[in-house]
């Protein structure tokens, strides 16, 4: 059986996706790579790990083919903050590497998921449930490059028959990895200062209100959408998906239902707060529902209720006992 390839897989969504494909595929058929070496304490020098710069046309090619890929998960990419603070070196690292990923699954005949994002709408799309198919002027050098990669995994599925596909993926929470330099980071953040018992120095308004998910919600979308029936996907490059659509002052709240101390001020970062502002407050995800069966499982309530059980656990292994949560709610799961 070909393997899998995950590019950027030292990143948010790679830390946490690699282990979950390894149990759904097996362990000896999931490659993860990154352009660090193995140090990371996500991958052991035991894991199936090889150094990679997706910016090397031949370095892929060569792993491609000595590893019999079959399905690559592009991850590698700067987000929206770093990319805005580095719009040059953002436009070079993201379409340069889709682009050395695309003409790889051309030449392999291999399957490509692309990480698209809520950045690929702007400030005249429709605020409330941005459409599927709508206005797409954005204003930030992330979202020209993750649309361009829309319209490019596009071409090549119609030019070359590759089987790209995509979501347009919101805001991601997660209790494993740490932010990495995007404009929603900071759902990320407060969680890990409320579970240090300490005040989170908040960069956007309180009432800044986003699309969220839970990252293993994501994680399962991802998996769910490479896995369905090609016939049905009329919209593969890419989906609008999300599970809820927060503000910061949201997510306080509901931490605090956990943790009644925990506080949090507002010293916005313009540039993320323009960010931000430039986004649709909420997607209409029906067509990932209706196409392939897209159905999230975890609401606010349930996401911080496992998020901070994960990280209470994670603290007491390391032997820190700060996070005790002072009471507990049924989990209000959507499904
Ligand atoms: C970012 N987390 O903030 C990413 C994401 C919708 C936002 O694309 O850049």
């Amino acid at each position: 059986m070909r393997r899998l390839l995950v590019t950027g897989a030292l990143g948010q969504i790679g830390v946490e996706l690699v282990p979950v494909l390894r149990k759904h595929y097996g362990a000896d058929r999931v490659v993860a790579s990154d352009l660090r070496a193995v140090t990371s304490r996500s991958f052991t020098a035991g894991d199936d790990y090889e150094r990679l710069d997706c910016m090397q046309p031949s370095q892929i090619f060569e792993v491609m083919r000595r590893r019999d890929i079959g399905a690559v998960y592009h991850l590698a990419a700067l987000l929206s903050a770093v990319a805005e603070k580095r719009p040059q070196e953002a436009w070079t690292v993201n379409m340069d590497t889709a682009y050395n990923l695309l003409e790889a699954a051309r030449e392999f005949r291999c399957q490509l998921f692309f990480p698209s994002s809520i950045a690929v709408f702007g400030p005249s799309t429709p605020r409330q449930r941005a459409p599927q198919v709508t206005i797409q002027r954005l204003t930030t050098i992330y979202g020209v490059s993750k649309l361009a990669g829309e319209l490019l995994c596009d071409y090549y599925t119609r030019r070359f028959g590759v089987d790209a596909r995509g979501l347009r993926l919101p805001g991601l929470i997660s209790s494993v990895a740490a932010p990495g330099g995007g404009t929603t980071d900071y759902a990320v953040e407060m969680f890990r200062a409320a579970a240090s018992g300490e005040r989170y120095s908040c960069f956007l308004a309180p009432d800044t209100r986003l699309d969220m998910m839970y990252l293993p919600d994501a994680i399962r979308a991802m998996i769910d959408l490479m896995e369905a029936d090609p016939t049905r996907l009329g919209h593969r490059n890419a989906y609008n998906v999300t599970a809820m659509s927060i503000t910061p002052a949201e997510l306080a709240t509901e931490i605090r239902k956990h943790l009644p101390s925990f506080a949090v001020d507002y010293h916005i970062d313009p540039m993320r707060q323009a960010i931000a502002d430039s986004w649709p407050q909420s997607l209409d995800a029906s067509a990932a529902r209706d196409d392939w069966g897209f159905s999230p499982r975890f609401n606010l309530a349930a996401l911080t209720r496992d998020i901070l059980a994960k990280l209470r656990e994670k603290m007491k292994a390391s032997g820190d006992e700060r996070l005790k949560c002072e009471t507990s709610h049924d989990h209000a799961r959507i499904d």
